[in-house]
C-alpha cells in the first residue's frame, strides 16, 4: 500500500498537509485505511469460524492499521516532514466502549491474531452505542457516565445484511455494521461484525446518567454493555440483549454457509463456532430451532448438527458469573428457545440417566454453561491451573462425562499492540539486537544470550525510561498528575473486584505510608498506579475505589510521606490508558486470591515489557513462574489448593486474622477519624467491617507475606544490575503468551480451519 497524505491533503481540502488540524488527519488517515481495507478480499476456506462474543475491547485502531499494513513509519515521516506528530493525531481517535475488561479484550486480541495468521474467523457481538459507562471521579467516588463514542467513530461500515429478530410478543429488525479486522503483513482480511436494532433511539439516554427508560425494549437493547443486571428490570433486559445477539449469529452463519456451497445437513464442514463465556450460549438453542422451524429438520438431526460445530470457553469459577436463568424469563424473552432448551434437557436427562448435578433445567432455573458443555464438543479453561480446577472441582461432573472434550488453552496477548504499537522504543532495541524477525515468530527467547551483556542491558534501560517519560507526560496531561522521574512504577490495573485484591494494595499503601512517618524513609520514591471501574451495582468494589482515592489525596496532602510515596488511580482506565501505562511499569501486581483469577492476561503484558511480577500462584502466573525461574519473579499467599479447602471446610476466620496487631492496625486505620471526616463514612465503615468480619476473597490472610515480599522487592531493585537481568529475561520469556500461539492452538485442537 502507497499512501501520499500531501496529495490527499489537497485533493480533500485544498491545503497542504502542514496546514491540517490533528483531528483532521486523524480522520484522513482513518478513511485512507478504510477505504484501502475495503478493497481487501477476506481470509478464505471452506469451514469459518464465528467467535461470538458480548465484548470486544478492541481499542483505537489507527495506530494498529498502520502497523498492520506497514505503513506506520512512513506515515509518520509523512507527517514529520509537515510539521505534525503521529503520536498526538493518534490521540484525537476515540476509542471504542465495547468491552469490560480481560474477556473483552481476549477477544479483541485473538481477532487480531486469526487475521494475522490468515484464518477465516469473524468476530460476532454487538454495536453497544455507549458501550460500558465512562468513570468520571466526583467527590473521590467513581461516577458512571454514558460513553458516546459511536458518535465519533470512523471505522464501522454498513453491511447489507439484516435479521428478523422474534421475541415473545414483539418482533424487532436488526442492523450490521462491521469493521475490518487487518493481520500483520496480510492482504486479506477478516471482520468484526457487530449487530444494532434498526429502531434504537438514542434519545433514551439522559445526558450524564446511565440510568434510562427500560421499559421500551425496541428501542433500547442495544444502547448498553451489560445494563446493570442488580435488579429484575436490568437481568431481563441482559437476557434480550443475548438473544438478540445470537439469533443474528445464528442467521448470518446459516446464510453465508449457504452462499458458500452449505445444504445445511453438512454445516459443522462449514462453520465452527466459539461461544465466548456463556453470554452467547443461547446460540445453541438457537442454531436448533432455525434448522428445525425454517429448514424443515427433524429435531434430533438438528441437533446432531448443532452439536459438531459449537465449542464453548470457560473464563470464570466466580459462581456469580456462571450464567442461570429463570425458565419464566427464557419463556418471557424468546418462548421458542425456552422450548428447545426444555427438550435439550430431557435429551440429556434420557442420554445421561437424569443427574441433577449435571442438568440443564433444574428447579425451574436454566444453566446455561451446563448446556454449553452437554451440546458443544470442546469446552476449555483459559490458563492450565484454570482448567485443572475446572475439572478437578468445578466442573468435575462434566469431566467425568466427557473427559474426551476438555482441553487448556491458556490466554495469550497480540504484540502488535502490546508491545509493536504501546512500546515502539522497546521493539526499536529488540530490531537492533534480534534483528526484525521476532515481529512475526513472537520468538524473543534469543535475547537470553544477552543477559550479561552490558550494552543491550543498557538500551532496554533506556526503553524504560523512555516508557516511563511517556506516561508520566500522558499523567500529567489526563490525569493533572505529576511523577517523579526517578520512582519505581509499581501498578495493578484492571477490574475493581475484591478476588483481585485492589483492598490488599490499599492495606499495604497504609503500611508503607505508617512506615515512612516512623522515619524509614525509602531509597527512592514510590509511585503506585491503579487503574479500573467497578460496576455501579457492585457496593464494595466501590468503597475500595473511594478508600484509593482518599489515600492518593491523603498521602499527596502529607508533606513528610509525599516526597516517598505516591497514590495514582487513573481516571476511565481503558485500552489507551493501559497502552501508556503497562510499558513504563517495573513491578505488575498480580495478587488475586489463588483460585479465583482464571488467567489474567495483563500479566502477560507486563512480562512482554519488562515488569517483574510480584504474584500469588494463580491462573497464568503459574505458567509465568515456571518459565522465569524463582530469581526473576515473586511470588507469596496461600496455595490454591489450601484457598479450596478453606472454603469447602468453611475455616477462614477473618476475624481472628484481624485481631492480629499488625493487621487491626492497617484495617482500622481505614475508619481512622480524619479518613471519615475527609471521605465517605458509610463507604468507609462498610468496609472496614467487611474487611474485618467477612474479608471473602482473604485479604488478610496473605496481607503479611505480601508486605514482606514487596519489601524485598523494593530493595532489590536498588541492586540495578541484577534488576535489569530480571527484567531481559522476563522480556525473552514473553513468546509463550503470544495468542498467535493460543490462535494455533484453538485452530489446532478445536476449530480445524
Ligand atoms: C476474565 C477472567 O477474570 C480473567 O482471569 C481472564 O484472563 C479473562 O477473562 C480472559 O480469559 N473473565 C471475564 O472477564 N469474565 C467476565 C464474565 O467478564
Amino acid at each position: 500500500m502507497k499512501i501520499d497524505l500531501e496529495a490527499r491533503s489537497q485533493e480533500k481540502f485544498g491545503r497542504p498537509l502542514a496546514e491540517l488540524d490533528d483531528t483532521t488527519i486523524c480522520t484522513m488517515l482513518e478513511d485512507i485505511v478504510r477505504e484501502h481495507a475495503a478493497t481487501m478480499p477476506l481470509n478464505e476456506g471452506k469451514r469459518r469460524l464465528y467467535y461470538l462474543s458480548a465484548e470486544f475491547l478492541i481499542g483505537r485502531l489507527l495506530t494498529n492499521n498502520l502497523i498492520e499494513l506497514g505503513v506506520y513509519d512512513d506515515v509518520k515521516a509523512q507527517l514529520a516532514a509537515a510539521g505534525h506528530d503521529l503520536g498526538a493525531v493518534e490521540e484525537r481517535e476515540v476509542e471504542p466502549s465495547l468491552g469490560n475488561g480481560g474477556l473483552g479484550r481476549l477477544a479483541a486480541c485473538f481477532l487480531d491474531s486469526i487475521a494475522t495468521l490468515g484464518l477465516p474467523g469473524d468476530g460476532v457481538g454487538l454495536n453497544y452505542h455507549y458501550g460500558l459507562f465512562h468513570q468520571r471521579f466526583v467527590d473521590l467516588q467513581q461516577a458512571a457516565e454514558p460513553d458516546g463514542w459511536l458518535d465519533r467513530q470512523d471505522w464501522l461500515v454498513k453491511d447489507e445484511k439484516a435479521y428478523t429478530v422474534e421475541f415473545g410478543g414483539f418482533t424487532v429488525k436488526s442492523r450490521l455494521y462491521d469493521i475490518d479486522v487487518l493481520g500483520y503483513g496480510r492482504t486479506t482480511k477478516n471482520r468484526l461484525r457487530l449487530f444494532d436494532l434498526e429502531s434504537v433511539d438514542d434519545s433514551l439516554v439522559p445526558v450524564n446518567s446511565i440510568d434510562f427508560d427500560k421499559g421500551e425494549l425496541a428501542k433500547n437493547l442495544t444502547l448498553f454493555l451489560y445494563p446493570d443486571d442488580s435488579d429484575d428490570a436490568g437481568r431481563l433486559l441482559r437476557v434480550y440483549q443475548e438473544y438478540f445477539m445470537v439469533s443474528n449469529a445464528a442467521q448470518l452463519i446459516l446464510d453465508e454457509a449457504v452462499e458458500r456451497g452449505s445444504n445445511l445437513h453438512d454445516l459443522p464442514d462449514y462453520a465452527v463456532v466459539q461461544i465466548n463465556d456463556t453470554h452467547p450460549s443461547m446460540v445453541i438453542p438457537e442454531l436448533v430451532r432455525l434448522l428445525v422451524d425454517v429448514h424443515g429438520f427433524e429435531f434430533d438431526e438438528a441437533v446432531s448438527v448443532v452439536r459438531r460445530m459449537v465449542a464453548y470457553t470457560n473464563h470464570t469459577i466466580l459462581a456469580e458469573a456462571l450464567e442461570k436463568w429463570p425458565l419464566e424469563s427464557l419463556k418471557t424473552v424468546a418462548p421458542r428457545i425456552a422450548e428447545i432448551v426444555v427438550k435439550l434437557d430431557e435429551l440429556e436427562r434420557a442420554e445421561n440417566g437424569s443427574n441433577d448435578a449435571v442438568a440443564i433445567v433444574r428447579d425451574g432455573v436454566v444453566h446455561m454453561a451446563h448446556m454449553a458443555i452437554h451440546y458443544g464438543f470442546s469446552i476449555n479453561g483459559v490458563a492450565a491451573l484454570h482448567t485443572k480446577i475446572l475439572e478437578d472441582t468445578e466442573l468435575h461432573p462434566f469431566y467425568e462425562l466427557y473427559p474426551e472434550k476438555f482441553s487448556n488453552k491458556t490466554n495469550g496477548i497480540t504484540f502488535r499492540r502490546w508491545i509493536m504499537d504501546a512500546n515502539p522504543a522497546l521493539s526499536g532495541v529488540l530490531d537492533d539486537v534480534l534483528g526484525t524477525d521476532w515481529r512475526t515468530s513472537c520468538d524473543l527467547s534469543g535475547l537470553l544470550a544477552f543477559k550479561d551483556d552490558d550494552a543491550v542491558l543498557a538500551r532496554l534501560d533506556d526503553a524504560k525510561s523512555e516508557a516511563k517519560a511517556g506516561m508520566r507526560e500522558f499523567l500529567w496531561e489526563t490525569q493533572g498528575v505529576r511523577i517523579p522521574e526517578d520512582a519505581i512504577i509499581d501498578v495493578q490495573v484492571k477490574r475493581i473486584h475484591e478476588y483481585k485484591r485492589q483492598q490488599m494494595l490499599a492495606l499495604y499503601i497504609i503500611w508503607k505510608y505508617l512506615d515512612i512517618k516512623n522515619g524509614n524513609i525509602p531509597a527512592r520514591p514510590l509511585t503506585i498506579i491503579f487503574g479500573g471501574k467497578a460496576a455501579p451495582a457492585y457496593t464494595i468494589a466501590q468503597d475500595i475505589i473511594h478508600l484509593i482515592l482518599l489515600l492518593s489525596r491523603w498521602i499527596a496532602a502529607d508533606p513528610v510521606v509525599s516526597p516517598h510515596l505516591q497514590v495514582v488511580m487513573i481516571e476511565n482506565y481503558n485500552v489507551s490508558a493501559a497502552e501508556r501505562v503497562i510499558p513504563a511499569a517495573d513491578i505488575s501486581e498480580q495478587i488475586s486470591l489463588a483460585s479465583k483469577e482464571a488467567s489474567g492476561t495483563s500479566n502477560m503484558k507486563f512480562m512482554l515489557n519488562g515488569a517483574v511480577t510480584l504474584c500469588t500462584l494463580d491462573g497464568a502466573n503459574v505458567e509465568i513462574a515456571d518459565l522465569v525461574g524463582d530469581e526473576n519473579i515473586y511470588t507469596f499467599g496461600t496455595s490454591s489448593k489450601e484457598v479450596e479447602r478453606l472454603y469447602a471446610e468453611h475455616a477462614y476466620d477473618a476475624h481472628a486474622h484481624y485481631l492480629r496487631p499488625g493487621v487491626k492496625l492497617l484495617v482500622d486505620f481505614i475508619a481512622n477519624p480524619a479518613f471519615l471526616a475527609l471521605g465517605n463514612a458509610e463507604r468507609l465503615h462498610r468496609l472496614h467491617d467487611d474487611m474485618a468480619w467477612k474479608d471473602w476473597f482473604m485479604a488478610l490472610l496473605d496481607i503479611e507475606e505480601y508486605i514482606q515480599k514487596k519489601e524485598q522487592v523494593l530493595a532489590d531493585y536498588e541492586n540495578r544490575d541484577a534488576w535489569r537481568k530480571k527484567s531481559l529475561v522476563n522480556i525473552a520469556k514473553a513468546g509463550a503468551f503470544s495468542s498467535d500461539r493460543t490462535i494455533r492452538q484453538y485452530n489446532e485442537d478445536i476449530w480445524h480451519l
